[in-house]
């Protein structure tokens, strides 16, 4: 074509975008089907709540997941990038509440406006599988899961204290008790006694533990979180027995074994439930009952990962310490959890610096048992535990013994005298899934009064919610629904009731990754050659908030799911890049902090590619991203430069300037930016294959648009121009897709860049010409030499003998050898 009388034409992003944009939505592009023919690629960012809008973190989020999307895809893979609505939760009922609006509303009318703004930002998602947790042709699988985990025996139903909250009338996780108060509304949290529905993820806590090390393409930090999250302790379980008693026990969980010659006292946890009978009676009994039920009000108001002021009190009671027949005074403290171990410590003082802080605290003793190198330990005098390793004192038969073998040797000999046993406590708790909430998927189960609790049969399912006007009230909204609630039982045909409980939202996005390769299965809930093909995720991206639960609920699924048989996988996520936050004068980006800035203007203002570019451009997607709108502006003005920079060279993209490039025929001018090509091409495939880099790959590009237009100030070689110049777009390509097609398009190529190949550097056109050798004498840097690549050993050898500076060090000196490393150096050994 021939393009040099065209006018030179404005960068427009906004039609430009539009325009590819509207291509985009038409000729779907990047709609893909499961093909074993050709490798693939499941690129997946964690999918959105529907708030209302999408923010710089979801824009960071995006970006990132679509230039690995296009990347990929020009390097031939078979690309699956979705995209989808975790659309359960409480916000759309407390925005139903306040607005009058039905949840269903609110949400896909969000889903909506921020569809809109997902499309505006250019992401190549293959829109057809896009997902909503709460359609019913969504949760229905999910439900059918459930029922097929109860079947299994990993559901079960069981009455537990749960955090309650109020104002929110609903049940609140661990994780959404923040000092005592409700993550959401800062109301108190109350305690409350009800039935729930758990799920036994810690029937695979062995194997969540065991495959963190299939993990490699994991951030560490995120799989050491795990592990601790876990939990594993391995230890000794060991009766005392008590004092006095008509042959009661006490039974501890300890780890460390090696300690038990130093036991000073007991703890209980306030809950223990040997108190009631241990207390009966005593002179102390309602001193410690009014302690114990003090310590539960405060427990209730101190977040879990809080630790109180230390506190106890002495229970009047013993038992006995089975290894020495040692009485040992019994105190209840607040410190000790019932929900873990066995609910009693065996305190050792001198070894243990809870127990120390607590033995200083109210005068009981401190008997050192494990003594490290050097000075004895003074139980008197120590101003901490001992918690490190050392030597067995006092310790009866296992006196002498380093602490390791003693912690083996106490466990055998408990095991054989019969009082104790090899024990291992998790710090993972079964996964409690009911919530007491209108706005998530129900429970599929039917409580009837004699058949108990019966599972909706499959063909019944989808449970729906119930209602087109928001149900609410104090407590569980469904309860409202009389038609819902009322039914009959699926066993015996007699009136019972629907469970009211609906699904922990968890539960939506713990499987959602796998339903994306069949997004549309109306008769089961995964295909099986879809998942054997598209499974598992290769690139994972999203927020280190969910390195955790969702993660973690996430594996669980998988492997119960492959235990079903739906999945021939053990772990769903190959690789996993936590993108850091998104921050603005000193603080994360949020409402609540006033400091955000809204994509849409920015959109606006620069259109998509520039915003995208900023957050590519800005940070390292694992770090933190400085908000800085000199840096939006940065990006701006690359962009219309590279985009004057095509139009200022249109005549070099002629047929003829398309072939080969002869290195040697080139003028030394061109032969530097035809390898600053190169190595553009090398830098920036190597950023983005290492490490995701698109910082230093952005810079790549931001240098060879440098050198080009140094070199176009003079006449270049057209050919090298023009490779230049179309790398640049190649390479840009996956960052900013609208504005490369549109340059692409406009100098002349009729089928698009997205179905283009990543370009390959040449390494013989990447080489320098000339390098700098290093010239040593006796291993001393000496002098420096600047010869052409490739100049041979003895040239090499010469020069360096020759170079004035070397010459000063070497001169009245024998020369006993000279070393070479090609194009690296050259050492002269002299005496
Ligand atoms: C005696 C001892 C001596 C202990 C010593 C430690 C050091 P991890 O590693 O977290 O599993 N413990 C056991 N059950 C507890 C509970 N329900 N609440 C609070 N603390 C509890 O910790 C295990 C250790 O924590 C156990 O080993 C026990 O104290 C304490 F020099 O027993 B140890
Ligand atoms: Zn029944």
């Amino acid at each position: 074509m021939d393009t040099s009388r065209q006018e030179p034409v404005k960068y427009d992003f906004k039609s430009i975008e539009a325009k590819w944009q509207q291509r985009w939505l038409t000729e779907k592009p990047y709609k893909v089907s499961a093909d074993p023919l050709r490798p693939k690629y499941y690129v997946l960012e964690m999918f959105p709540y529907p708030s209302g809008r999408i923010h710089m973190g979801h824009v960071r989020n995006y970006s990132i997941g679509d230039v690995i999307a296009r990347y990929k895809r020009l390097r031939g893979y078979n690309v699956l990038h979705p995209m989808g609505w975790d659309a359960f939760g409480l916000p759309a009922e407390n925005a139903a509440l306040k607005h009058g609006v039905h949840p269903a509303q609110w949400t896909y009318s969000n889903i909506g406006y921020m569809r809109g703004q997902l499309k505006a930002m250019g992401l190549s998602y293959d829109w057809d599988r896009e997902i909503a947790t709460c359609r019913p042709e969504y949760y229905r699988w999910e439900q059918r899961v459930f029922l097929q985990l109860l079947e299994k025996g990993l559901v079960y139903r069981k009455k537990t204290t749960i955090n309650w909250c109020e104002d929110c009338a609903t049940v609140l996780a661990r994780e959404q008790v923040i000092d005592g108060c409700c993550w959401r509304c800062d109301k108190q949290v109350v305690p409350k006694n009800m039935f729930g529905w758990f799920l036994k993820i810690t029937d695979y806590a062995e194997e969540l533990l065991a495959d963190l090390d299939k993990l490699g393409g994991w951030p560490e930090k995120v799989v050491t979180m795990q592990r601790n999250w876990i939990g594993k302790s391995q230890g000794l379980a060991c009766d005392f027995p008590v004092a006095d008693s008509q042959g009661e026990k006490i039974t501890i969980f300890t780890t460390r074994p090696d300690t038990i010659f130093g036991v000073t006292f007991m703890s209980l946890a306030p809950e223990h439930p040997l108190l009631d009978s241990l207390l009966k009676g005593t002179a102390q009994e309602a001193a410690v009952r009014s302690f114990i039920e003090q310590t539960l009000v405060e427990k209730q108001r101190l977040a879990l990962d809080q630790e109180p002021e230390k506190h106890g009190v002495f229970t009047g009671r013993y038992c006995v310490n089975p290894f020495t027949g040692d009485k040992v005074p019994i105190y209840v403290a607040n410190f000790v959890l019932m929900e873990y171990g066995t609910g009693a410590v065996m305190a050792v003082p001198a070894h243990d610096q809870r127990d120390f802080e607590f033995a200083r605290k109210y005068g009981l003793p401190v008997w050192p048992v494990v003594q490290p190198p050097g000075e004895p330990l003074d139980g008197a005098a120590m101003e901490a535990a001992w918690e490190g390793d050392g030597v067995l004192v006092k310790s009866g038969q296992f006196t002498g013994m380093p602490a390791l073998e003693a912690k083996k040797a106490v466990i055998a000999a408990a095991e054989k005298q019969g009082f104790g046993k090899a024990h291992i406590t998790w710090r993972l708790r079964d996964w409690g899934i009911s919530r007491q909430r209108y706005w998530g998927a129900p429970i599929p189960v039917i409580h009837c009064e004699s058949c108990g609790a019966v599972p909706v049969p499959a063909e019944q399912l989808p449970v729906v919610l119930p209602g087109t006007k928001p149900p609410y009230g104090s407590h569980a909204p469904l309860h409202q629904q009389e038609s819902f609630y009322t039914v009959n039982c699926p066993q015996c045909g007699l009136p019972a009731k629907r469970e009211t409980d609906t699904m922990d939202t968890f539960m939506e996005s713990s499987w959602y990754f796998a339903r994306y390769t069949s997004p549309r299965k109306d008769d089961g809930i995964l295909d099986q050659e879809a998942v054997n093909y598209w499974l598992a995720v290769d690139q994972y991206i999203g927020g280190v908030e969910h390195a955790i639960l969702h993660l973690l609920y996430s594996r669980f699924f998988t492997k119960a799911l492959r235990d079903l048989g739906y999945l021939n996988i053990d772990e769903p996520f190959s690789n996993l890049l936590t993108q850091g936050m998104v921050i603005k004068d000193g603080a994360k980006m949020s409402k609540s902090k006033g400091n955000v800035v809204d994509p849409d203007d920015l959109i606006q203002q620069y259109g998509a590619d520039t915003v995208r570019l900023f957050a590519l451009f800005a940070a390292p997607p694992e770090r933190d991203l400085e908000w800085n709108s000199q840096g939006v502006e940065g990006c701006f003005r690359f962009l219309n430069r590279v985009f004057r920079l095509i139009q200022a060279n249109l005549d070099c993209f002629v047929k003829k300037n398309a072939g080969r490039i002869e290195i040697g025929s080139l003028a030394p001018a061109d032969r530097q930016l035809h390898r600053k090509t190169h190595q553009t091409i090398r830098r920036v495939t190597d950023s983005i294959e290492k490490d995701f880099h698109f910082n230093t790959a952005i810079s790549g590009v931001m240098e060879l648009v440098n050198q080009i237009s140094a070199e176009t100030a003079q006449p270049a070689d057209r050919k090298v121009l023009r490779e230049a110049l179309e790398t640049v777009l190649l390479l840009l390509f996956p960052m900013v897709p609208h504005f490369c097609e549109e340059l692409w398009q406009l100098t002349g190529h009729d089928q698009p860049l997205q179905v283009q190949s990543w370009p390959s550097f040449d390494p013989a056109a990447a080489e320098e010409d000339e390098l700098t050798i290093v010239v040593q004498v006796n291993g001393k840097l000496r002098g420096r030499l600047t010869v052409a690549a490739d100049t041979g050993e003895e040239e090499l050898k010469a020069l360096a003998l020759a170079d004035d500076k070397v010459i000063s060090f070497i001169s009245g000196k024998a020369v006993q050898k000279i070393i070479v490393v090609k194009d690296k150096l050259v050492n002269i050994v002299v005496k």
